[in-house]
């Protein structure tokens, strides 16, 4: 089914004026759905069921979450809620999505409206914003039951299956890529040690699990025209785990002099200011909720999340592009070289990251 019917199966009154593919992620197909002014916009979805296996959990996930958030911003008597937060739009048969004949899943949020999307910060204000945003996220979720949220992807951040799946991966070779990919390997298999610290903290229970958002690029926060931000999107991978998890991806992304698929590796470092604005509004956000081992460990993740994506980038590259969105033939070894860069780069910063964030 094309767009134009799936969308009638969803509770919309107002008149359909278009539908266009829309935004720039990775993973799902999204469309603008554009109403004409008798009802405002909204967001559709065609999940993808090759990276997400259970639907339901990952719907069941985002309806929890997006209500209780929904709940706190009515209770702290915030104005214009429909634009600070997702809402589900159910389906005619009173469902949170649908699947199509072909086994797809598709799902409708609220638009919202005069959003502005920056795929990496611009600024140290946008760092700030968008880390605040996050720690509120984090802060926000602190008091709903780590129990209604279900792991919809198995040790989605856990480093060391991430490099057991490498290790299958090199193994079976099943497009006679590894050999072009001999140096990152060699870089992957020798940071285990240090790559390893949070999941340690975590298995020897010393920093809490928590509800987390697992996807804190700053392109998943909507921000308004004067840069406040509006609204963490992209619910996807929310999953209990550790707070380190959206700190890390938060600074991977922010941070990042380079683009996250820079082909000039000479680009990638981290900006010490861009990461001092990260953790300051991450940190700010999320300080009444935050363990004190939680706050000064906070840096490794600006080692670990770099080099877990490479990680993860290299697999799919030696795959076959099985997994993320490619937009050229080496898109996966090029993302995957930058990252590993920014993780060695982060490596050599480290004693700095450690400081700055332990001062904010
Ligand atoms: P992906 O998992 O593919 O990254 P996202 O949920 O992040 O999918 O959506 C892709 C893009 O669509 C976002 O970067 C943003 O530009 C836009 N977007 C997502 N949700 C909304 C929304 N509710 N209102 C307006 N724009 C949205
Ligand atoms: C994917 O959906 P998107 O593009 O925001 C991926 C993240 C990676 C990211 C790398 C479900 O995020 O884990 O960090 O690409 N999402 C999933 O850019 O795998
Ligand atoms: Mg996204």
């Amino acid at each position: 089914m094309n767009a134009e019917e799936i969308i009638q199966n969803f509770q919309i009154n107002g008149s359909i004026t278009s539908i266009k593919p829309y935004g720039g992620g990775h993973i799902n197909d999204t469309f603008h759905v554009a109403c004409a002014s008798d009802s405002p916009d909204f967001l559709l979805q065609k999940v993808n069921g090759y990276v997400f296996k259970n639907i339901e959990g990952l719907m069941n996930n985002i309806a929890v979450v997006s209500a209780h958030l929904r709940k706190k911003l009515r209770e702290q008597g915030v104005a214009d809620v429909d634009r600070r937060s997702l809402e589900l739009i159910k389906t005619k048969q009173d469902a949170f999505y649908i699947k199509d004949e072909e086994g797809h899943f598709w799902r409708v949020f609220n638009f919202i409206e005069g959003n502005k999307v920056y795929d990496g910060a611009p600024n140290t204000e946008i760092a700030f914003e968008g880390a605040r945003m996050f720690g509120r996220f984090l802060q926000q979720l602190a008091d709903l039951d780590p129990g209604k949220v279900v792991e919809t992807i198995p040790n989605f951040h856990n480093i060391k299956f991430r490099l057991d799946n490498l290790e299958k991966a090199i193994k079976e070779d099943p497009v006679g890529r590894v050999r072009q990919a001999i140096n990152e390997i060699k870089y992957a298999r020798d940071s285990f040690e240090v790559m390893s610290v949070i999941q340690n903290l975590g298995e020897s229970g010393a920093i809490p699990s928590r509800i987390v958002h697992n996807d804190t690029k700053v392109n998943n926060v909507l921000f308004d025209k004067e840069n406040k931000g509006l609204c963490v999107i992209d619910l996807d991978t929310i999953m209990p785990g550790y707070a380190h998890y959206d700190f890390g991806d938060g600074v991977r992304t922010c941070a990042n002099t380079g683009k996250e698929d820079d082909v000039d590796l000479k680009n990638i470092s981290y900006d010490l200011e861009m990461y001092r604005a990260f953790s300051a509004g991450y940190v700010d956000a999320a300080s009444s909720i935050l363990t004190k081992t939680e706050h000064i460990t906070l840096a490794n993740a600006a080692l670990l999340f770099p080099f877990i994506m490479g990680v993860r980038f290299l697999t799919d590259y030696i795959a076959g592009d099985v997994y993320y969105k490619i937009g050229y033939e080496d898109h996966n070894i090029v993302r995957a070289r930058a990252q590993l860069k920014l993780a060695a780069d982060g490596e050599a910063k480290f004693k700095e990251l450690e400081r700055i964030v332990k001062n904010v």
